[in-house]
């Protein structure tokens, strides 16, 4: 297993502590610390518990129901998420209550309460049902950070439709894998996207995309308008507005779901060249969500809660929508970049809404370290109280600038760990209960048994490494990979009979607290999302220069990590900077922009074992520096060989 060593020894050094705020813990809605031994006592009657706090239309019979690898639960309970998430509060004092505060990157903003939200959830089932779409189908979604975005999500979880969203960031070809994946015939898509003022041409990619697919109807949301320039193809585009505008004003009947039926695919990266489509089912999913936000974000009538991802990643799917509409919070919805028009929007936002509750990745909060405080500065930030990360290991030094600059060092940090795959935080403090070490993710949610183990699957000592393993299902766990269970089984439940393997590597420390070390397999964390390096890797040899390629992650300041591309260029191919230029372009166009390698070095060989495997740790310590310096060129054969005698197979 290799993991990264700098963090090791950083982790090793950090002794600080934070206690929850005497406040904090006063008001808290899980304030009681026998909860973690009552919920290990009995997990699930714990979830039992939890699950009450959703509105089901039928009882479960069973909670549990474990063949190992595959889990049911709620066994036969009947339950809508998009009830949940909005039909039941619009029956009670929340009816009026801002539900989504949405602001546009040009400054347009709009509010939807409750009621609003639920009418236009209505609207748009009544219309994706007269396109023909029914239970069970699949949708898939690629759309900005709109309005119309929680609205379709929503709408597919009323009648019962299984969507799939595909982050705006991703290019043509990754999209069209991903709609031939899941095999959907309806795409919701828009006109473009704003970013930093930039158009990002969703429905020229999404043109692109279908081709040779099934898909034969678009509907098209004019986000941007004429500017957009985009032409609606007869017979398959609609437009979104008029569509909705056509519909009946009455109320949708929720689809009573199966708490084991479908309620979202959402594809993620692995170790081969094939995203993953993690499959979600509902009333495990929604539990999982729904209690994560009252224990973790202790969500309260009152907060304004601003989770900063993008619905097209599970943090956006888990804690802007499912988690927070389902708790009956108000949820802020921020379309564009942090830096536009200046790099204290976060701060306007947060000044501008009242935001209590902030949520954000660590490769954020160092790109707010480098622009400097003085930003943060500029706004009235007094009403947050609590603040959150996501998405990769958080150093303490970016914890404690949160920490000090966002926070005042008034406010609790949840450091929250968790995967597409888990559904919700897994391993995070409860901000009443749990004391924090900045860097460290602390220690499982109740009803999370959680380990880390050595090779053999036997738990290692306090004060040692090993793999992060999970020992017992939970609600909110993947249940399979979309079409291929083999995988599934292989994948997570592969290595250690019973136990899912998250594939990352984990430090426990002598307080039993959890502090992650990064991925143990070929997947690289660039800015909190994942790529694999086959992925890369395909894309690179797709390329005519190209003979071969072998990419890596290697650590990165302000990204966490960054991509390094090993490529070999085919007879008579001149290896330049242009051609340095073209390659990182490709990758982009073939994958999307958070693909692009950082850098590309040319090699006349790749270091390979006897096995013919590629020896990444070799290419991570060239990238890194530590053992060629700053050479960007590996073009001396022998310079391969000699350092292939470093390493062992
Ligand atoms: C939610 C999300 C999952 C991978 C995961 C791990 C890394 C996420 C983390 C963290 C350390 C945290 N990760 N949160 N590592 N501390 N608080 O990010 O899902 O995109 O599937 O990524 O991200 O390596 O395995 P996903």
């Amino acid at each position: 297993m290799s993991v990264d060593s700098n963090r090791l020894d950083t982790l090793l050094k950090e002794n600080r502590r934070f206690a929850p705020p005497e406040a904090f813990r006063a008001q808290a809605n899980f304030n009681d610390p026998g909860i973690y031994e009552r919920a290990a006592a009995d997990p699930e009657a714990y979830w039992a518990e939890q699950a009450g706090n959703l509105s089901w239309f039928t009882p479960w019979d069973k909670v549990l129901e474990w063949n190992p690898p595959h889990a049911k639960w709620f066994v036969g309970g009947k339950l809508n998420a998009a009830y949940n998430a909005v039909d039941r509060h619009r029956q009670g004092p929340r009816k009026n209550k801002a539900a989504i505060i949405w602001e546009g990157e040009p400054g347009d903003s709009k509010v939807y309460t409750y009621d609003m939200l639920g009418r236009e959830v209505d609207k748009a089932a009544h219309m994706l049902k007269s396109l023909g779409v029914k239970k069970g189908d699949r949708v898939t979604v690629y759309l900005p950070m709109i309005p119309e975005l929680p609205i379709t999500l929503l709408a597919c979880a009323k009648i019962g439709a299984i969507h799939s969203v595909v982050f705006g960031g991703f290019a043509a070809n990754s999209l069209r894998d991903r709609i031939l994946d899941a095999d959907s015939r309806i795409l919701i898509t828009a006109d473009a996207g704003w970013r930093r003022g930039s158009l990002v041409p969703l429905k020229k990619n999404a043109d692109e995309a279908v081709e040779g697919t099934s898909v034969d109807t678009i509907v098209v949301v004019p986000r941007v308008g004429e500017k957009a320039g985009v032409q609606l193809v007869e017979g398959r585009d609609h437009d979104w507005n008029a569509l909705m505008a056509q519909q009946p004003a009455t109320p949708f009947e929720a689809e009573p779901m199966d708490a084991e039926d479908i309620l979202f695919l959402l594809y993620t990266s692995g170790t081969t060249g094939k995203p993953k489509g993690i499959v979600h089912t509902t009333g495990g999913y929604l539990v999982g969500a729904n209690t994560s936000l009252r224990s973790v974000f202790d969500i309260k009538d009152e907060d304004v809660y601003f989770c900063t991802a993008d619905i097209g990643w599970v943090t956006g799917h888990t804690y802007i929508v499912y988690g927070p509409l389902s708790a009956g919070a108000t949820v802020v919805m921020y379309e564009g970049a942090p830096d536009f028009p200046d790099r204290d929007r976060f701060w306007d936002i947060v000044e501008k809404y009242g935001v209590t509750i902030f949520y954000t990745a660590p490769t954020s909060i160092r790109t707010f370290m480098k622009w400097g405080p003085q930003y943060v500065e500029k706004h009235n930030l007094s009403t947050l109280r609590l603040l959150g990360t996501v998405g990769e290991p958080i150093n303490p030094e970016a914890w404690m600038w949160f920490h000090v600059h966002v926070g005042k060092e008034q406010c609790p940090i949840v450091d929250t760990w968790w995967q597409t795959e888990t559904g919700c935080a897994m391993i995070a403090p409860l901000p009443g209960i749990t004391e924090t070490k900045p860097g460290s993710a602390t220690r499982p949610v109740p009803g999370i048994l959680v380990d880390v183990v050595d090779e053999q699957g036997n738990s290692v000592e306090p004060g040692n490494g090993g793999y992060l393993v999970i020992k017992k299902p939970w609600p909110s766990m993947l249940r399979t990979v979309w079409g291929d269970d083999e995988r599934f089984r292989n994948t997570y439940f592969g290595k250690f009979e019973g136990i899912y393997l998250p594939g990352d590597g984990a430090h426990l420390d002598e307080d039993n607290y959890i502090w992650i070390l990064g991925r143990i397999d070929d997947v690289i964390n660039v800015s909190g999302h994942r790529i694999g390096t086959m992925e890369v890797e395909s894309a690179l040899v797709a390329h005519p220069s190209v003979a071969e390629a072998a990419v890596i992650g290697r650590s990165h300041d302000v990204k966490g990590q960054a991509i390094t591309a090993f490529v070999t260029v085919k007879e008579g191919i001149e290896a330049n900077d242009a051609l340095v230029a073209e390659l990182k372009q490709h990758v982009a166009t073939a994958i999307g922009a958070m693909a692009r390698p950082e850098e590309i070095i040319f090699t006349a060989e790749l270091p390979k074992t006897r096995s013919a495997k590629i020896m990444r740790r070799l290419l991570r310590d060239i990238a890194e520096g530590r053992v060629l310096g700053d050479t960007t060129t590996l073009a001396d054969p022998s310079v391969v060989e000699q350092l292939k005698t470093l390493y062992k197979d």
